[in-house]
């Protein structure tokens, strides 16, 4: 496996969807000829994923158990990881996902209070051992993000959680921070698009994953 493996983190409304759209973009244009820049999220990032994805975020009443949430979580990656991202990191590919077992930690540990070490072996089986060579965490304030998500309309699941439960996620983040600083960078998400693509693209080329003679895009 050779390909690099590269997610996205943060509470909602954070803009990962919108800092993965561009550093693909970006990616495609300054990275060697032929190996493709791969774009996929948790959950749903498979035809079976989307089912459950569905599942997840719908208005069930409240009635999914957290520990059935957990599974349905680490259900969807498995065949994310097993049918999507392997396969494409044997192929020497980039991928890009938005979310992945670092949420699991977040939302369903920290913020739902699951066991961690329940939660370290569910994601080793859903994973095989599977973890990114590097994570984004684009970090903002719980309350900025959820407004800007609420201006788009009724807000699913996850997003109805307490403040609270948000916050405990914010702070799951952070200290997964503290324990991978190799793995995992953060990203002050409380500036406008544009900086904080400039800061993404400054730490690829540092990296050298990519050309590094290529200029920043203008954003
Ligand atoms: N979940 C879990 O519990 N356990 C798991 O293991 C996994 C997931 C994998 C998936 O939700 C839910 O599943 C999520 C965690 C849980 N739950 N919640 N709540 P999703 O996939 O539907 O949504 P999301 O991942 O939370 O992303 P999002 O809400 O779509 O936000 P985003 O992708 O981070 O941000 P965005 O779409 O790029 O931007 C949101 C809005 O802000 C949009 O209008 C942008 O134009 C705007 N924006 C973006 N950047 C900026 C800046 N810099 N300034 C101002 N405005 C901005």
């Amino acid at each position: 496996m050779s390909g690099k493996f590269i997610v996205f983190e943060g509470v909602e409304g954070s803009g990962k969807t919108t800092q993965i759209g561009q550093t693909a973009d970006w990616l495609r244009i300054n990275t060697d000829r032929g190996r493709k820049i791969v774009v996929t999220r948790e959950p749903g990032g498979t035809k079976l994923g989307q089912q459950i994805r569905q599942i997840l975020l719908d208005d069930l009443d409240n009635c999914v158990s957290y520990r059935t949430e957990l599974l349905l979580y680490a259900a969807d990656r498995a065949q994310h990881v097993e049918s999507l991202i392997r396969p494409h990191l044997d192929r020497d590919d980039i991928v890009l996902c938005d979310r992945f077992t670092d949420s699991t930690i977040a939302y369903q540990g920290y913020g739902r209070g699951c066991d961690r070490d329940e939660i370290d072996r569910v994601n080793q089986l859903a994973t095989g051992g599977l973890q990114s060579d590097l994570t984004f965490w684009l970090d903002l304030d719980v309350t900025i993000g959820l407004e800007r998500v609420l201006l788009r309309g009724k807000p699913d699941r996850m997003e109805r959680a307490t403040i609270d439960f948000h916050q405990r996620v914010r702070q799951g983040y952070q200290e997964l921070a503290n324990i991978y600083p190799d793995r995992m960078i953060r990203i002050d998400a409380d500036r406008s698009p544009a900086d904080i693509q400039l800061e993404i693209q400054s730490t690829l080329r540092q990296l050298k994953w990519i050309d590094t003679q290529a200029p920043i895009a203008e954003t």
